[in-house]
């Protein structure tokens, strides 16, 4: 194992390879995820959009108009662009994944981006604590905004979005009834909504769903914007930005630290959650337990006694 440290700065000075490898040892988890987890989180951290939405909604497409556009008119100052794809439905590297990568080639060779498939190998609480600690490793090596895409399946974007200052939640024109049925935790994670593929029918009923759906989820100080796009032909995609800009903008220096707070305290409580786990499975497994359930079956022992008994011991 090559050490982080020397890894950092070489990713630093900006080799690829280099930062490669340290996102690879955050995937692995164990040692080599807490040595370079606890340089990573040294640096400051990047500003995170997170995109999120259902399957095939056109979430990588977007993503790769949002690159182009960023790129074309970027500051020499603003730093890299870091950009995370992550699948929770094929943790090793699926179909979709292999599409991302197609996709975005277009930019894989820019300097002034850096894109990733994420997958989940031996991270302790898998990809939505991989995520964050991925993330940090590309704020501490240049990258100043780091775009994360998640497939919203189950509660993968709810936790995602704790990863996020931003996120994008997108939806095609026809989804009202599949919106309804999740409306609870889109209301909660989306900062920003996209209406993509705009080029097919029923666009304004899916508008006002949305627009309902805001109204019924009571007043909040900020009301996420409705962007309608057609990521395919770039359409909407300038739009999309200002709205991101615009609820940064929002958030301003208080309201990001906060949310920061927040989202520091959800993924401290999901490590410390993750690790009792482990303890909980290495505590339950093997021949102590065994000898323990034969004694609850051999009425020597209730279930309580036998626990604390595997509790305790060393
Ligand atoms: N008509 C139309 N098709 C689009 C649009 N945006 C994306 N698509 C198509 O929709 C399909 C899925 O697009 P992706 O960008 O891969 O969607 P995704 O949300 O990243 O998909 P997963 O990562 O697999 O969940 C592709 O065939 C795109 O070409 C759009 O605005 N209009
Ligand atoms: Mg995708």
């Amino acid at each position: 194992m090559r050490a982080p440290e020397e890894l950092l700065d070489e990713a630093r000075a900006g080799s690829r390879a280099a930062l490669a490898r340290l996102l690879t040892y955050v995937e692995g988890g164990g040692e080599a995820l807490r040595a370079t987890a606890a340089l990573a989180y040294r640096s400051p951290a990047p500003y995170v959009v997170g995109v999120t939405g259902p399957p095939g909604a056109g979430k990588s497409t977007l993503t790769d108009q949002y690159i182009a556009a960023t790129l074309a008119d970027r500051p020499e100052d603003e730093g890299r662009l870091g950009v995370l794809c992550v699948d929770p439905t094929s943790p090793f590297t699926g179909g979709a994944i292999l599409g991302d990568r197609i996709r975005m080639q277009a930019h894989a060779t820019d300097e002034r981006v850096f894109i990733r498939s994420m997958a989940t190998r031996g991270h302790l609480g898998g990809l939505s604590l991989a995520v964050p600690d991925a993330v940090r490793v590309l704020g501490a090596t240049g990258s100043r905004r780091v775009l994360v895409e998640t497939v919203g399946v189950g509660q993968m974007e709810v936790e995602i979005a704790s990863a996020a200052d931003t996120t994008v939640v997108v939806t095609n024109p026809g989804w009202g009834d599949a919106m309804q049925a999740n409306k609870a935790g889109l209301l909660e994670v989306a900062d920003v909504f996209v209406i993509n593929k705009a080029d097919r029918a029923g666009v304004r009923e899916t508008r006002r769903d949305l627009e309902q759906m805001l109204d019924l989820g009571g007043a909040r100080d900020w009301r996420p914007p409705i962007v309608e796009t057609v990521a395919t032909s770039a359409q909407g995609i300038a739009e999309l930005g200002e709205a991101l800009e615009a609820h940064r903008a929002h958030l301003g220096d208080v309201g990001l630290a906060a949310r920061r707070r927040a989202n520091a305290r959800t993924q401290l409580e999901a490590v410390v959650a993750a690790a009792l786990r482990e303890r909980v499975a290495a505590r339950t497994a093997g021949e102590a337990l065994e000898a323990a359930v034969e004694l609850i079956l051999e009425g020597r022992a209730d279930p309580y006694g036998a626990a604390e008994t595997l509790l305790s011991s060393p």
